[in-house]
C-alpha cells in the first residue's frame, strides 16, 4: 500500500460545491463522491468488479446486519471485510444504531448504548460506543463512524435535543475507544434535527472533539427536501472546511446536486439499488417504470447516447421482460445502470466543479430530467 494515511485535500470551491480528495492506504476517494451500499458484505446484485468498473472509489457496509451474520469476529477471523468481499478499494461502515432503530425488534436505548433482539433469529445484543468501535475495526473498515442517535421527523424539540446530546456524549467515547489508528479514520456525526440552534451546538462540539471527517445525520427522515436544505444551509457552514462531509442515507439525484451545491462531500444511500430492483432505471432523462406497459414493444434501448454499455445494448422490451417475468437479470442490469448513472452524475459534478461551472451544471442536468423520456 502506497501511503500510510489518511488525508483530505480541498482543490477547488465552486459557489460552495466542493471538488476534493481523499487519500487512504487502499486509494484515493474523488469527491463528491456516492458511496454504493454494500449492507450484507454486497452490492445486491454486483459483482465487485462490476461496482469497480462503475467508477466507484468506495463502498458502505453496515455493522448492523454483519455483526448478527456472519459476525464480526468470525468476519475477522477469515481476514476482514475487504477480503471476504473482494473489494480491495475502501470501505465506509455505519456505526448500527441507525439500523437498530428501522430494523431489530425490542430496543432498549440508554446512556450506555442500545439493546435489541436480532430481526433475523431474536438473539439479544447490546451495541455501545466502543462495541460499535470494536466491531468496525474487526470489519477493518477504512472509515468508522460514531455510534449515534437519529430521530425521525417530525419530532419534538426535547426529543431532537436529548439524541444530539446523547449523540455528542457517544462521540467523546467512540473517539477514545478508535485511539489512534494509522491510515484508518473516524466520522462525527452532527445531530439536531431541523433546529438550528441544535444544529450548531452539535457541529461546534463534534469539532471540538477533532474527527477525520463530519457527517450528517438526522436528514432524509421524513422530511421535504426545502427542509432538508434549509438545515444544510446552516449545518456546513459550521464544519471544518479542511475535513470531508457526508449527508448520509442521501438520496436522489436531484437531492445529491443541491447538497454538493451545499458543500456535501460524499453519500450514501440504497435508492439506486432498491429502485432498480423494483424496476426503476435512472437516466438522463429522468426516471423510467420499466414495468410499465408501454415498453413491451420497445426495441429502443433505455439510452443509446449513455457511456453505460448495458444503457446502449439491450431492448427496453427486454428488460421491461426480464422485470415481468422476475428474472435476476433484470434486477442485476437496472442495478448497475442505475449506479451507473449516480456515478455519472457525480464525475459530471466534479468535472464542473473543477472547471467553475457547477451551477450551469446543475442547470442542464435538471433541463435533461425535465425534458423526460421521449
Ligand atoms: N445516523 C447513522 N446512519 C444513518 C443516518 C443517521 O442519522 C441516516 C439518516 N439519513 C442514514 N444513515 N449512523
Amino acid at each position: 500500500m502506497s501511503q500510510q494515511s489518511f488525508s483530505f485535500e480541498l482543490k477547488n470551491t465552486d459557489n460552495g460545491a466542493r471538488l476534493g480528495n481523499i487519500s487512504t492506504p487502499r486509494g484515493d476517494i474523488r469527491t463528491p463522491a456516492f458511496m454504493p451500499v454494500g449492507t450484507a458484505a454486497t452490492v445486491k446484485g454486483m459483482y465487485p468488479e462490476q461496482v469497480e468498473a462503475l467508477g466507484a472509489d468506495i463502498i458502505l457496509g453496515n455493522t448492523y446486519h454483519l455483526m448478527l451474520r456472519p459476525g464480526a469476529e468470525r468476519m475477522a477471523k477469515l481476514g476482514g471485510l475487504h477480503e471476504f468481499a473482494q473489494w480491495k478499494k475502501p470501505i465506509l461502515t455505519d456505526s448500527g444504531g441507525f439500523q437498530v432503530m428501522s430494523l431489530a425488534k425490542l430496543r432498549k436505548l440508554n446512556e450506555n448504548g442500545v439493546s435489541f433482539k436480532s430481526h433475523i433469529d431474536g438473539s439479544s445484543h447490546l451495541l455501545t460506543p466502543e462495541r460499535s468501535i470494536e466491531i468496525q475495526t474487526l470489519l477493518g473498515a477504512d472509515i468508522q463512524m460514531q455510534l449515534d442517535e437519529c430521530v425521525a421527523l417530525p419530532a419534538e424539540l426535547s426529543e431532537i435535543k436529548r439524541a444530539m446530546e446523547l449523540s455528542v456524549r457517544w462521540a467523546e467515547r467512540s473517539k477514545t475507544a478508535f485511539g489512534t489508528q494509522p491510515g484508518h479514520a473516524l466520522f462525527g456525526i452532527v445531530q439536531g434535527g431541523d433546529n438550528e440552534v441544535l444544529r450548531l451546538q452539535s457541529a461546534k462540539e463534534l469539532t471540538g472533539i477533532g474527527f477525520h471527517g463530519y457527517a450528517v445525520g438526522g436528514l432524509a427522515v421524513g422530511e421535504p427536501q426545502e427542509t432538508m436544505f434549509e438545515v444544510l444551509n446552516y449545518t456546513t457552514p459550521a464544519l471544518p472546511t479542511d475535513k470531508p462531509r457526508y449527508l448520509m442515507g442521501v438520496g436522489k439525484p436531484d437531492d445529491l446536486l443541491g447538497a454538493v451545491k451545499r458543500g456535501i462531500d460524499m453519500f450514501d444511500c440504497v435508492h439506486p439499488t432498491r429502485a432498480g430492483r423494483h424496476g426503476h432505471a435512472y437516466t438522463r432523462f429522468g426516471v423510467i417504470n420499466i414495468k410499465n406497459a408501454r415498453h413491451k414493444e420497445d426495441s429502443r434501448p433505455l439510452d443509446e447516447q449513455s457511456p453505460n454499455e448495458n444503457c446502449r445494448r439491450f431492448q427496453r422490451a427486454y428488460l421491461h421482460h426480464l422485470m415481468k417475468a422476475n428474472e435476476m437479470l433484470g434486477a442485476m442490469l437496472l442495478s448497475q445502470i442505475n449506479l451507473a448513472y449516480y456515478q455519472e452524475l457525480m464525475q459530471g459534478a466534479r468535472a464542473a466543479i473543477a472547471e467553475n461551472r457547477y451551477d450551469d451544471y446543475v442547470a442542464e442536468t435538471r433541463a435533461g430530467w425535465e425534458r423526460g423520456d421521449i
